[in-house]
């Protein structure tokens, strides 16, 4: 039987595989993950590996909420997996940063202790958009029953945002110093969010020192995290295992692309995350709209057309020459028409280089994983672009199609019997049923007031070009949908 990776085997992979350059003996635990699904070990954990060869204080403590399917299959291989760069010449590594795997439910002790430690200087997350539970306004929804589970039995907790509020709270009882909570999710102003979601709940638990405590000692910088990143598959699999010569359980791949921008807030880290590649900007916010609208934005409208056009992945979508065509168009006139230049930025060359990584023949990213949770997605992909397009007087007619190939998804997906992964999956299926293919459905979603505010469900303009789009995509030749 071939041997599983460990770090018994690390000495005795083959040459072509590139290793940690550190001694994994000499790490500690400096980071606590909530998160770690494949971008995690794809993105930050790659930073974190690098970073360990100057400072061993680095190490992950990689904690999931709910599935134990990440501690099952790293524990055994000493926390180690394998990361492929896929291009025309792919890369092997093998990553040695998480040097603990826990699960909420079981280890909750374990986890409050290292969030009380006073070497843990850092607690980042990637929980996706609805980890958060957040308002479409932006704060924290009480009345979310994990929410509100948590508010009351915070030694239990099922959010990640009550996690930490429980870690935070032993962690000042037992006069350890702040931390940085760092988002690493595609929220726009995500540490700003956390932030507010994080006070909210210790003011809605009636702690308030412990939010003062909280505003003073704990910094939320906003991060803009990027590297396509397609699920784990049979063919991942096979390919690791012969490369690497060992099995490993859950090999991790992705474009060679990788980018990470963080604001102020590292304090004394820092220097070693820049020294490790990660752009330190005062201004993130620029980077991470040009990215959520130019990349995100365009990955939804790509998913959901390209699905009702009959394509699986992205690459299938993009060598459709009328599709590929109507996305740059969105991308050089639509979208950047919002955007404000930020330092350092070229967006016209920065719109060359998604769509190269975009057309990425060595990449198969499927366009129904793209297209989970359109209802947390498309606010900050395409409506805020809507929004204010409407309010400068900006045609709209391109920037609605993915909005409208959406509701077409949400249709045929629940008249098929097929899944929706979405927080409002049940709302969703039921508008779906209820569709008619006509361009009254269009009314059914603008309701969803969770997801489109309502003075955008208002704007004439909008409504117009939305129903028009719509009726295009559920007609015979949907590709009418893309005329310019
Ligand atoms: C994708 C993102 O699945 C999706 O929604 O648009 O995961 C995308 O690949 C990353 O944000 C790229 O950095």
């Amino acid at each position: 039987m071939t041997e599983r990776l460990s770090d018994a085997a690390l000495a005795v992979l083959p040459a072509g595989v590139i290793r940690p350059v550190y001694d994994r003996a000499q790490t500690r635990i400096g980071v606590v993950h909530f998160g770690p699904g494949a971008f995690h070990r794809a993105h930050q954990a790659f930073y974190l590996d690098r970073m360990l060869a100057s400072d061993p204080g680095l190490a992950v403590s990689a904690v999931s909420l709910r599935s134990d399917a990440v501690r099952a299959a790293l524990s055994p291989q000493d926390g180690l997996y394998s990361l492929t760069e896929r291009e025309a010449e792919p890369t092997i590594r093998v990553i040695g940063a998480i040097k603990e795997a826990l699960t909420a439910p079981a280890d909750p002790e374990a986890i409050f202790t290292r969030l009380a430690d006073p070497a843990v200087r850092i607690v980042s997350a990637t929980v996706t958009e609805k980890g958060y539970c957040l308002t479409p306004g932006g704060d924290l929804d009480t009345a979310h029953p994990d929410v509100a589970h948590d508010l009351t039995e915070a030694g239990a907790p099922r959010t990640m945002v009550g996690w930490l509020m429980e870690g935070l709270s032993r962690r000042r009882a037992a006069g350890a110093p702040g931390l940085a909570a760092l988002s690493c999710d595609n929220l726009s102003g995500n540490g700003a969010r956390f932030r507010r979601a994080v006070l909210q709940f210790a003011e809605a638990h009636g702690t308030a020192d412990l939010a003062r405590w909280i505003d003073g000692e704990v910094s939320f910088p906003d991060s803009m995290v990027d590297s396509i990143t397609p699920a784990t598959d049979e063919a991942l699999r096979a390919d690791a295992a012969r490369r690497l010569g060992v099995t490993d359980a859950w090999p991790i791949q992705r474009e060679r692309f990788v980018q990470w921008v963080v604001g102020p807030g590292l304090g004394a880290d820092a220097a070693t995350f820049a020294d490790a590649g990660v752009t330190l900007t005062g201004d993130v916010a620029a980077f991470e709209r040009a990215k959520l609208r130019l990349l995100n934005g365009a990955h939804s409208t790509l998913a959901y057309v390209g699905l009702r056009l009959g394509h699986a992945t992205v690459a299938q979508a993009m060598a459709d020459a009328r599709l590929a065509a109507f996305v740059e168009t969105l991308m050089r006139r639509d979208i950047t028409a919002s955007l404000a230049p930020a330092a350092g930025l070229d967006l016209d060359a920065y719109i060359g280089e998604i769509l190269a990584r975009f057309h990425n023949p060595a990449i198969v990213h499927q366009l129904s994983q793209i297209a989970w949770d359109g209802s947390q997605k498309l606010p900050f992909r395409l409506l805020e672009t809507l929004a204010e397009a409407l309010a400068a007087g900006r045609p709209v007619d391109r920037l609605v199609v993915g909005v409208a190939a959406w509701m077409v998804f949400v249709r045929t997906q629940a008249r098929a019997g097929a899944a929706i992964t979405d927080p409002l999956a049940d709302q969703l299926v039921e508008i779906g049923l209820a569709c008619a293919g006509e361009p009254a459905d269009v009314e059914r979603f603008l309701a969803l007031s969770a997801i489109f505010p309502r003075a955008l469900a208002a704007a004439p303009a909008f409504r117009a070009a939305l129903s028009q789009a719509y009726a295009r995509l559920s007609g015979p030749d949907p590709t009418t949908a893309l005329a310019e």
